[in-house]
């Protein structure tokens, strides 16, 4: 069986944009696999997701995908060709290294963002430890933020970030389909994790507005969904 360590879930989805990746390759794939809860500490380099199969632990979802597609043969992307792989990686590439940083900062930053993240990430947490530990984290996430540089923006620079690589995402999205066409591929793994950790966050934030500009990014979402459930269906019969 195939464990995948992940943060635990407050919301019905994961709150780590990586972690729901790693699920939906697996979930689109076909894989049969478990989520258990975990911390960053107990990861091979620190940070969530990590696979565990036997003795082998994958660190990064990247790997993990990479990892699964030998085990299991590549179910998803082969017939791709160079022009629609080149296409997914800028997809995947404006999730991962632009979109997150913005979903952080309005997360961990954003005094609204805070009120409502905190509870969910460390509700769980001893109570005479847990406001030590959540101001620790989020210095962490600062000084990340800062290192990367939106966090050395105005809160309105960061979401203009954000809402541009919305306009390009949802331009991308073949219309009706997929990001790569009339089924979806590894690529949707990514796209698919992080519109929902931004589309469905119980918290109002300029981001989200920003989303909801695009109904083609709903419909994306409601798309996946449909395809997912059926193939958790299959999956299981
Ligand atoms: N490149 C990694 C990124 C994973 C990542 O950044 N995970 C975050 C949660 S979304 C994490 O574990 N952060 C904890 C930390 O940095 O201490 C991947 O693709 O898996």
């Amino acid at each position: 069986m195939i464990d995948l360590h992940v943060f635990p879930s407050p919301w019905p989805f994961n709150p780590s944009p990586f972690c729901l990746k790693a699920e939906t390759y697996c979930r689109l794939a076909g894989i049969e696999f478990r989520t258990v809860d975990s911390l960053p500490l107990r990861a091979p380099r620190g940070k969530l997701p990590f696979l565990s199969d036997g003795p082998e632990k994958i660190p990064d979802s990247a790997l993990i995908i990479g990892y699964l597609k030998q085990r299991f043969g590549d179910r998803l992307d082969q017939g791709l060709d160079a022009a629609q792989r080149a296409k997914g990686h800028l997809i995947r590439r404006c999730c991962e290294e632009s979109l997150y940083f913005v979903i952080l900062y309005e997360r961990w930053i954003d005094p609204d963002g805070w009120k409502v993240i905190k509870p969910a990430l460390f509700g769980a947490a001893p109570p005479l430890v847990r406001d030590a530990v959540a101001a620790k984290a989020r210095r962490g996430v600062r000084r990340a933020l800062h290192g990367q540089g939106y966090g050395r923006y105005a809160p309105r620079e960061v979401v203009a970030h954000g809402a541009a690589d919305l306009e390009a995402l949802s331009a991308s999205i073949a219309p009706g389909g997929f990001a790569l066409g009339e089924r979806p591929t590894s690529y949707d793994a990514t796209l698919y994790a992080f519109l929902t950790n931004i589309l469905d966050v119980p918290v109002e934030t300029p981001l989200k507005a920003a989303a909801q500009k695009y109904p083609e990014l709903s419909s994306y979402l409601a798309r996946m969904r449909a395809h997912l459930d059926q193939k958790t269906e299959a999956t299981k019969s």
